[in-house]
Formats: C-alpha cells, sequence, structure tokens
C-alpha cells in the first residue's frame, strides 16, 4: 500500500522543515520529520541541524513523547540503520512504538543505508518514494557526495556578453550588478569549501567568506587555495574571519582528496580562468553558477582557459537547469549531463 493523502501532505511540510533557513548546510543532509497518530493528527515534528546534533526522526520524537506510540512517522530520508555521531534512528523509532514509517528519499550514503529493510524486518510497515524527487532536490551536492565519496564541483562565474571576467588593463570590478553579487554570498553560505587559484588571490585578493550587507555572516565555508605559487602573508583569504587551506599543489586529484577528507559535500570554485579550466579538463565538474552581465567589452580575459577542446566537437555541453534574473543580470544554473546518469 502506498502513502494516503495525509501522509503525503505530512511529507509536503516535512520537506518545508527539512528547508528551514536554519538548517545548516554542512556534511550532512537536511532532513524533515512529521509524526502522524492513527487519526492523521500531527503529534510531532522537526528537523535536523547539522552535524553531531539529533537526527530529524529523533527530534520529532522528543517533541511527540508518548504519542510516538503507534504513529506514522513521516520523513524526507530513509531513516538510518547505522551508529555514526548519533545511534540508528531505526532503533529509535522501533523502541518509541512507531508502526509505521513514510520516507521520501532512499539514503544513498552507503554507511547508513538499508533502514527501510531492517525496520521491515522488526514489523514496522514501511513506504518509500514519497515525493522522492523533491526531496533528492534538497540534497543534491550531498547526496552525490556521499555517494561518489568526492564533493560535487560547481564552477561559479561572472562575464560580460560576450565572455570576458575582466577588461584588458585587467580591471575587474565590478562586471555584475549588486544584487548579483549578494547573491553569491547566498550561495557561497550553501558550499561547504570555496575554491580558488594562486592566481586569483593574487591578482584580485578576495576575501572569499560570506557577507551580508558588507558585514562577515554566518558559518563560513572552508577557503582552499590551490597552486604552486606562494600566497603573500597579508592576503585578505588569510584572515581570521574563516578556516582557510593552502593547498601547494596543482593536482586536482590531492585537492578532491583533502576536501573529502573534511567532509565537503559541495565545493564552489570561484576561479580563476585556469583553475577552472583545469577541472573541466579533468572531467571533474558538475555544475555551472554563470552570471552574465549584459555588458561588451571586446578584449579582457576569457572566463575560461584552453581547456583540452580544439574542434566543435569536443565542446562540452551543459543541460540547462535554471535561468532566472538577477538585479540587472542573468543567472543560469547548468549540469555538466553523465552518460552514465542520462543512460
Ligand atoms: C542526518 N540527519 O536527520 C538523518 C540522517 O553520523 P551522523 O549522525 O552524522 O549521520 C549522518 C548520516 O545519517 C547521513 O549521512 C544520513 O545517511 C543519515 N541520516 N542524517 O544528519 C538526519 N536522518
Ligand atoms: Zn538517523
Amino acid at each position: 500500500m502506498g502513502a494516503s493523502a495525509a501522509e503525503t501532505d505530512a511529507m509536503r511540510r516535512a520537506l518545508a522543515l527539512a528547508a528551514d533557513p536554519v538548517a545548516p548546510h554542512g556534511p550532512n543532509p537536511r532532513v524533515g520529520c512529521v509524526l502522524l497518530d492513527p487519526d492523521g493528527r500531527t503529534v510531532g515534528a522537526g528537523f535536523h541541524r547539522g552535524a553531531g546534533t539529533p537526527h530529524a526522526e529523533v527530534v520529532a520524537l522528543d517533541d511527540a513523547g508518548e504519542r510516538a506510540r503507534g504513529a506514522t512517522a513521516v520523513v524526507t530520508l530513509e531513516p538510518c540503520a547505522h551508529t555514526g555521531r548519533t545511534g540508528p534512528c531505526t532503533e529509535a523509532l522501533r523502541a518509541a512504538g512507531v508502526s509505521r514509517v513514510v520516507f521520501a528519499q532512499s539514503d544513498p550514503n552507503p554507511e547508513a543505508a538499508g533502514g527501510g529493510e531492517a525496520m521491515r524486518a522488526v514489523g514496522i510497515d514501511v513506504v518509500g518514494g514519497v515525493l522522492a524527487e523533491e526531496a533528492a532536490a534538497l540534497n543534491e551536492a550531498w547526496a552525490f557526495a556521499v555517494a561518489r565519496g568526492r564533493p560535487f564541483l560547481t564552477w561559479k562565474a561572472a562575464a560580460t556578453l560576450d565572455g570576458r571576467v575582466g577588461a584588458a588593463d585587467g580591471t575587474s570590478r565590478w562586471i555584475t550588478g549588486p544584487e548579483a553579487r549578494a547573491d553569491v554570498h547566498a550561495l557561497r553560505a550553501e558550499v561547504g569549501a570555496v575554491v580558488v587559484g594562486t592566481g586569483t588571490v593574487l591578482a584580485d585578493d578576495p576575501h572569499l567568506t560570506v557577507r551580508r550587507d558588507g558585514q562577515v555572516s554566518g558559518p563560513q565555508p572552508l577557503r582552499v587555495v590551490v597552486g604552486e605559487r606562494a600566497v603573500p602573508s597579508g592576503a585578505r583569504v588569510l584572515d581570521a574571519a574563516a578556516e582557510t587551506l593552502v593547498l601547494r599543489t596543482r593536482d586536482l586529484d590531492e585537492v578532491v582528496s583533502a576536501l573529502a577528507a573534511r567532509e565537503v559535500r559541495h565545493a564552489l570554485l570561484e576561479g580563476g580562468p585556469t583553475l577552472a579550466a583545469a577541472f573541466v579538463a579533468a572531467g571533474l565538474l558538475d555544475a555551472v553558477r554563470w552570471y552574465v552581465a549584459p555588458a561588451l567589452l571586446g578584449a579582457g580575459p576569457a572566463a575560461l582557459a584552453p581547456a583540452g577542446m580544439s574542434t566543435i566537437s569536443e565542446a562540452l555541453r551543459l543541460r540547462v537547469h535554471d535561468v532566472t534574473r538577477v538585479g540587472t543580470d542573468i543567472r543560469i544554473d547548468a549540469r555538466v549531463p553523465r552518460a552514465a546518469e542520462e543512460a
């Protein structure tokens, strides 16, 4: 038997809880849970607040107390069957007397998966796949990263209509308007790391922090500088506003492993054209966040340095995911199609 209308409605509420602005974008997924009594009344609800804190199911069980007995747990992710930073939710649900579990996305994390089967085995009624696409969209980068063992990599760039990221004299402030720049800060707040090459540090001396109204604000992504050149000791990227990792290497496998070791699920490449080209050439790019300013320069550096393509059939073709106007600029989100996934 599938989910009832009341359960599907509860799943929508669980998804909204999971997306709460307080739910951080750290190493863990965003998860929400709603508990319904046999009459369909909500007896508990909650969401996960980040690595090391109780899972959404446990928060909802605490909220419900004794009323969890005989209830249905509606949760956006398959309950975990493992002991990680916290104990297995399958066990917490069983101990609380929950008799039915409706979940959305199957857990892509090999360490925690198998919760659905484990609960069936102890006599709990289990339904999976309810609003699974909506749930997957909430944790796209996280699911990719835990399944593949490496972070999801998004390249962000801001260019003129003619594809330039700076003028002939080297000036580049500002190509896009204030709304697009604020939008970039919101994107930084969603990722675990912001990655640049030493060339960008030397040329632009960026802060790479999340700022609102000019002030450093909220949890900060790890700042990562990649390249063999030394980072000047006074560089802004080395200030105390956030943690910084300097990787004196050009080996991208080393970079990706260093990010994975720190449980970075989503990394944002912010420059420059040479670093982006290296990731493209290595086949490591997963998505592109592009800001187009309706401006023409006619000269100046291209957004992407040569990345190994020499003829039109070798172009890396992307799939457009979203196009939105941001202030006076245009934002394009695109994905790199993967042969195996598309098949
Ligand atoms: C969460 N929050 O609400 C649920 C999760 O070792 P831990 O405690 O950090 O466990 C993380 C894993 O647990 C996570 O990768 C996912 O597979 C599973 N479920 N995780 O952080 C939650 N339900
Ligand atoms: Zn859990």
